[in-house]
C-alpha cells in the first residue's frame, strides 16, 4: 500500500462526509481524539480505497476511559484476552455501527487479522513526524500517541497531512539517546532505532515497567501515560495483573498473557 499526503490543510470534520464527522465526534470524547486523512494509492486492505481516516489516542484519556469501563464491568477485564483492544473495538462499532462495503475499519490491535503498517500511514495523515526513537511524534502529545484504527474508504476525502518541516528531533540535544541503557536509540541522524538491542535487553528483564528513552523525550511531556498504563503496554502479563489487583478483579482466565516476546527476540526486519 502506498500512501501520499497532500500539503497540510486544516483538519475540519465539516469537510468530511456525515459518517466520518459522526465518527470523529463520537470517538473524541472517548480518548481517540487525534485523527487525520491520508490519501491511499496502490494496494490497500480495501480494494479501490482512495482514503484512510486514521484515529489515534493522545495522552492518557483513552486509558482513563478504559479503566472506567472496567471498573463499571469487571467482566471486561476478566473475560477479554486483550481488554484494551476490545474496548477500542466497542468504541469503533458504536461510532460506525453499519459500515457499507465501500469502507473497512482496520484496528491496530493484537487480535486484528488485517495488518497495516500504521506509523507511515499516520504520518501521511499528518498525525506526526518520524523520530530518533522510532516512534511517531505528535505536535501536542509527542511520543505519547497510540495509533488505534484506520477506516479505509473508496471515497476521496480531503487529505490533512503531512506535518510540515523535519519535526522536533532536528536540533534537539536528544536526551533519549543517553536515557537508553543499551544504546538502542541512535546518536547519528537518520540512523534506525536498534530494535534488536532493545529486544535483547528486555527479554532479559530490562526496562520492565517503562521505556526510559520515551520518558526522556521532552515532546508532549504533559501527555505522558500514567505508570499503570505504561506498565500495561510494556509488559502485559505484569501490567494486567497489577490492574486486576487494583480493581479487585479475579484474573484467572487470562493470567500470564503477555506481549509476543518472540517478536522482540527476532524482529521481522525486511
Ligand atoms: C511489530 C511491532 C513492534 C515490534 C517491533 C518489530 C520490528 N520489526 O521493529 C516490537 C514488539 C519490538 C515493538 C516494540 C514497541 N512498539 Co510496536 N509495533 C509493532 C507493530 C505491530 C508493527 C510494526 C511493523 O512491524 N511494521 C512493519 C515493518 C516492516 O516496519 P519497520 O521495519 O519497523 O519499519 C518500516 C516502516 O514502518 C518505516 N518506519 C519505521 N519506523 C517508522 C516510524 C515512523 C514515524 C514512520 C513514519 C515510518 C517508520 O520504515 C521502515 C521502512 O520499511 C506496530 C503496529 C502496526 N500495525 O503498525 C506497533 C507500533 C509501531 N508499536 C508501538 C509502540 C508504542 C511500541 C513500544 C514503545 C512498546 C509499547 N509500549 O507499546 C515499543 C518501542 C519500539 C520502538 N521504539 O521502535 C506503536 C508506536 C506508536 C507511535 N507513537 O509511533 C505502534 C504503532 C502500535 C500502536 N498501537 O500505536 N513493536
Ligand atoms: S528526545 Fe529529542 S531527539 Fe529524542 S525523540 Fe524526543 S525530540 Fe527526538
Ligand atoms: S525500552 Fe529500554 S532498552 Fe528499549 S529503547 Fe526504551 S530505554 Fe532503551
Amino acid at each position: 500500500m502506498a500512501t501520499e499526503a497532500a500539503m497540510p490543510t486544516p483538519a475540519d470534520p465539516a469537510a468530511l462526509p456525515a459518517w466520518a464527522a459522526a465518527a470523529i465526534a463520537a470517538l473524541g470524547p472517548a480518548g481517540l481524539q487525534r485523527w487525520g486523512v491520508a490519501r491511499v494509492e496502490g494496494p490497500a486492505p480495501l480494494p479501490g480505497a482512495r482514503s484512510a481516516l486514521v484515529f489515534a489516542s493522545g495522552g492518557p484519556a483513552l486509558w482513563q476511559g478504559f479503566v472506567d469501563a472496567l471498573t463499571a464491568d469487571h467482566a471486561r477485564l476478566r473475560e477479554e484476552a486483550h481488554p484494551l483492544d476490545a474496548h477500542i473495538a466497542r468504541l469503533l462499532r458504536a461510532a460506525d455501527p453499519a459500515p457499507p462495503p465501500s469502507r473497512l475499519w482496520v484496528r491496530c490491535a493484537a487480535d486484528e487479522p488485517t495488518f497495516v503498517d500504521f506509523r507511515p500511514l499516520a504520518a501521511a495523515a499528518g498525525l506526526g513526524w518520524p523520530s530518533r526513537l522510532g516512534l511517531l511524534l505528535h505536535p501536542d502529545d509527542g511520543p505519547w500517541i497510540g495509533l488505534r484504527a484506520a477506516c479505509f474508504t473508496t471515497e476521496a476525502l480531503p487529505p490533512t497531512g503531512p506535518q510540515p518541516g523535519p519535526g522536533p528531533c532536528a536540533g534537539c540535544p536528544a536526551p533519549c539517546v543517553a536515557a537508553c541503557p543499551v544504546g538502542a536509540v541512535p546518536r547519528a541522524d537518520g540512523a534506525r532505532f536498534e530494535i534488536s538491542a532493545c529486544a535483547a535487553h528486555r527479554t532479559t528483564g530490562g526496562c520492565p515497567q517503562s521505556c526510559a528513552a520515551r520518558n526522556a523525550c521532552p515532546e508532549g511531556a504533559p501527555s505522558r501515560y500514567p505508570p499503570e498504563a505504561q506498565g500495561y503496554h510494556e509488559d502485559r502479563a505484569r501490567g494486567r495483573a497489577a490492574l486486576a489487583a487494583r480493581l479487585g478483579v479475579n484474573d484467572d482466565l487470562h493470567a500470564g498473557l503477555g506481549p509476543p516476546w518472540a517478536s522482540w527476540a527476532a524482529p521481522a526486519r525486511p
